[in-house]
């Protein structure tokens, strides 16, 4: 096995917010190279006529490449003790804990989230790659008794193969950590299509992963728009599919992967609900439901975009909610003291405008509207009383919007948040115990935060939605496995 080139482009790196943007690569077999296909432009967000990085987009002949590098490489990898695999993801750990402040900053630039965000997703893929770095000295598979004498029943895993890994903007280098290392920690090797929106933080992890010293073809990095996702899905040597992006594209890769045989994991929608019961902590829930709501401008598939809170509190609780929101600075997500930034794009930003407008059209009030820049991507903090036909109550608007709803009792309350064809995670606040063991019965969640933001997950716990918010196996800790490598069951005698 020989190392691949370690960066994307031999120029010194570009100070971020200052100089020429970043030339944009491709990561296939090893080597950096230019795309063969149409332009493209990654924008600042706040500031759209900076360019963050340019270059030009993979092909569909770059599939082919990429998938049959991969293979070759995908059989010494294979083979590679997983210690050995491991130590290349805490070596791009360290990379990326050195330049967390670079990095973020580029995140800020390029995605819109604020800086704090940005650097702690830097660091936040750093922590992923250190999780499946050790799972090495975890438990590898299972051992049975055998009804039959001199027999023992081992069930062993192995790797799928080559994998296909489709991620979305929202997290440009997170979420690709928490599907990349565990495929690789054990033993696939990737082809990977980022959002054409964040290309530069995509090739940012793809570089810190090469310096590491991870061989080359082990992991291909195609940028490119949506319709390289659905070619790469439809190539007939993929051995498995990871996505996390919209329900729709979800669903199209999924009837695709599911017509060639090929195993999907499917993160998707979310219409999260935050709970506030009326014996809550309102302080508390009033930070939290504000964070759930509008940290990185709602752009998260966890973000609580439905409040479902107790009549007899309600008002106390959005005067909360409007003074916490008052206070709340809306601007370029690079300045260190601004708390909401842009959406990704104007286009991004210009769906959630139309859908806010639309819901006012049909009779939300208007609760809080706060106030935003000129120019950019920017969509103004919009909390909106609803009723449960209303459009901003049932469909994801992945902006800065909370759709809110008064429950006369808990049992209202539950059946308000489960008014959803979702179930990703939801946020209760009480501070009675025997309320928060009613919930974990009552709602259909793949995560439930008692007391805390309904955003936000753990490396070493499984991540994932119920109902029609997941699909297939879920991801991060011991439940990748379940994705990312097929068992095989040996019944052994001497
Ligand atoms: C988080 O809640 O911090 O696309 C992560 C998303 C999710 C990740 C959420 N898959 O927003």
């Amino acid at each position: 096995m020989t190392a691949g080139t370690a960066t994307a482009h031999d120029d010194a790196p570009v100070a971020p917010g200052t100089g020429r943007p970043v030339p944009l690569r491709l990561l296939i077999g090893g080597e950096w190279v230019a795309g063969g296909g149409a332009p493209l432009t990654s924008r600042n967000a706040a500031h759209p006529e900076q360019v963050v990085a340019e270059g030009a987009q993979a092909v569909p002949a770059d599939i082919d490449r990429a998938m049959s590098t991969a293979r070759a490489a995908q059989r010494e990898w294979g083979r590679t003790p997983i210690h050995e695999r491991g130590a290349v993801l805490a070596r791009a750990a360290a990379v990326l804990e050195a330049r967390a402040d670079r990095h973020g900053l580029e995140l800020a630039r390029e995605e819109g989230k604020t800086l704090g965000e940005g650097r702690g997703e830097v660091l936040r893929a750093a922590q992923i790659l250190r999780y499946y770095g050790g799972e090495g000295d975890r438990v590898a598979g299972e051992h049975f008794t055998s009804p039959r004498r001199g027999e023992q029943i081992l069930v062993t895993r192995k790797p799928l193969g080559v994998v296909g890994i489709v991620t979305p903007f929202n997290f440009p280098i997170a979420i690709p950590a928490w599907k990349i290392a565990p495929a690789l920690v054990y033993g696939n090797a990737v082809v990977w299509k980022p959002a054409s929106t964040v290309p530069l933080l995509a090739m940012r992890f793809a570089e810190a992963l090469t310096e590491a010293g991870l061989p080359a073809g082990v992991l291909n990095l195609l940028i490119g728009p949506g319709a390289l996702g659905t070619e790469l899905v439809r190539h007939p040597d993929l051995d498995g599919l990871s996505f996390t992006g919209s329900t729709g594209v979800g669903r199209t890769l999924a009837g695709e992967a599911a017509s060639r045989g090929v195993p999907f994991q499917g993160e998707m929608g979310g219409k999260n609900a935050a709970i506030v019961l009326a014996d809550a902590d309102l302080d508390l829930a009033a930070e939290q439901v504000l964070f759930g709501a509008f940290r990185s401008t709602g752009q998260k598939c966890t973000a609580t975009s439905r409040l479902v809170v107790a009549e007899e509190v309600a008002d106390e609780f959005l005067a909360k909610l409007a003074a916490r929101l008052d206070g709340w600075r809306v601007g370029d997500p690079s300045e260190p003291e601004t708390h909401m930034g842009p959406l990704v794009t104007e286009s991004a930003a210009a769906g959630v405008r139309d859908a806010v407008a639309t819901a006012e059209n049909e009779g939300a009030r208007v609760l809080y509207r706060g106030q935003v820049p000129e120019g950019g991507a920017f969509v103004p903090a919009t909390v909106l009383e609803v009723d449960a036909e209303s459009l901003v109550w049932r469909e994801e608007l992945f902006g800065p919007v909370l759709a809110v709803h008064r429950a006369a009792s808990m049992e209202e309350a539950f059946e308000l948040a489960e008014d959803s064809e979702f179930g990703l995670s939801a946020a209760l606040f009480t501070r009675d115990i025997a309320t928060a063991l009613d919930a974990v019965d009552a709602l259909d969640v793949g995560i439930l935060h008692v007391n805390s933001e309904s955003a936000g997950a753990d490396p070493h716990v499984p991540f994932g939605g119920a109902k029609k918010s997941g699909y297939g196996p879920k991801e991060q800790g011991a439940a990748a496995k379940e994705f990312f490598t097929h068992t095989t069951t040996v019944y052994l005698r001497g």
